[in-house]
């Protein structure tokens, strides 16, 4: 078996050649660039390959993102569509989420921006808030990190909903579905998170129209994928007061460029994709594992569908 590694950073190929070579005994492991025998490649474990990658490889049998979502392969438009998918997914990258979501829905609520605004002009001001009991929050994906992060949230006390594409059982969260229950869900949403994966009916939809069916000095979060994200509308909702804040992890150019407004705006904290990185150990034992398995069984549970685009 042949895997090529493709990754935009150099070191980063070296680095899970590194880390797979020892778990998968007997396999080949080269970079893209520097593939062998085309031929040979069956895999190939990626993370935003360029246009037209794969094509020099008649013989693959499934791609690797090395990630959860899989938008940076069918963002390929040579991508040979039948191939299969798999994502690397496992509780490390949930139990990450979960922290993220609960942290900054945490800072949302207690108005911590706020406070450290105050902080910065020596200001002592008690600012009152809500118990997480009186405090509506929903997530907007509840897959497995949405679901997750909405469990959490729940067990804070924060009454938590949820939207989806199909309705979603889980303890504690109301559930919404499809575009029918959407505005519904948003009329509720004080801080809004977007977990969703990107795909054509979810790119841009955080813009104006939706910040408007929110209630009045919402938030949002935004750790799905920077293109969800209209930011004109979100500048311009920021700057009427019709959004308190917005924390972003995604953007729709990464790493954000240093000129960009985002990176001074008073009303936006960036954090630069971090929201759920698996680390390497783990991240290459999952990697390893669902190989061996799709190997052997012909395919894996953590399989995306690529029809549905996640
Ligand atoms: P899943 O595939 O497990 O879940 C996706 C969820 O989104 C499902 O609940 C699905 O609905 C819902 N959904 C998809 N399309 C629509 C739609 N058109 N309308 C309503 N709901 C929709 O994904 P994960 O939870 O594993 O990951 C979600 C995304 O998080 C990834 O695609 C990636 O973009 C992002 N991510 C970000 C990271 C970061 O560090 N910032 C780290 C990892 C992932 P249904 O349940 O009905 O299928
Ligand atoms: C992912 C990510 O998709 O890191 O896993 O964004």
């Amino acid at each position: 078996m042949t895997i090529i590694v493709s990754h935009p950073s150099p070191e980063k190929i070296d680095w899970w050649i590194e880390q797979l070579t020892p778990l998968l005994p007997g396999w080949t492991i080269r970079s893209i660039h520097d593939p062998g025998e085309p031929q040979s490649v069956t895999y190939a474990v990626v993370w935003k390959p360029a246009t037209g990658a794969f094509l020099p490889f008649p013989k693959l049998k499934a791609i690797v993102s090395l990630g959860a979502g899989i938008d940076h392969v069918l963002a390929d438009a040579e991508l040979p569509r039948q191939l299969p998918i798999i994502r690397t997914v496992g509780e490390d990258l949930t139990q990450r989420m979960r922290e993220y979501v609960a942290l900054h829905v945490l800072r949302h609520h207690r108005d911590m921006p706020a406070i450290s605004a105050n902080q910065s002009n020596t200001e002592w001001q008690q600012l009152v808030v809500p118990p997480a009991t009186r405090r509506t929050v929903g997530i907007m994906g509840l897959g497995n990190l949405g679901g997750a992060a909405a469990k959490t949230l729940a067990g804070l006390g924060f009454e938590t909903l949820g939207w989806s594409r199909s309705r979603r059982e889980i303890e504690g969260v109301t559930s919404f579905a499809g575009d029918a229950e959407l505005d519904e869900f948003l009329g509720r949403c004080e801080i809004l998170v977007c977990l969703l994966p990107l795909t054509a009916s979810t790119t841009g939809m955080l813009d104006a129209a939706l910040f408007d069916k929110l209630p009045e000095g919402a938030s949002i979060i935004n750790a799905g994928r920077g293109p969800h994200l209209v930011e004109t509308d979100l500048l311009a909702a920021l700057d009427c007061e019709r959004l308190s804040h917005a924390t972003l992890d995604v953007f729709a150019v990464e790493p954000l460029p240093r000129e960009h407004t985002f990176w001074s705006h008073p009303r936006v904290t960036v954090t630069p994709h971090i929201a759920s990185l698996i680390d390497a150990p783990t991240g290459s034992r999952i990697v390893a594992a669902n190989l061996q398995r799709f190997e052997r069984d012909g395919r894996v549970a953590d399989q995306a569908d690529a029809a549905r685009g996640y």
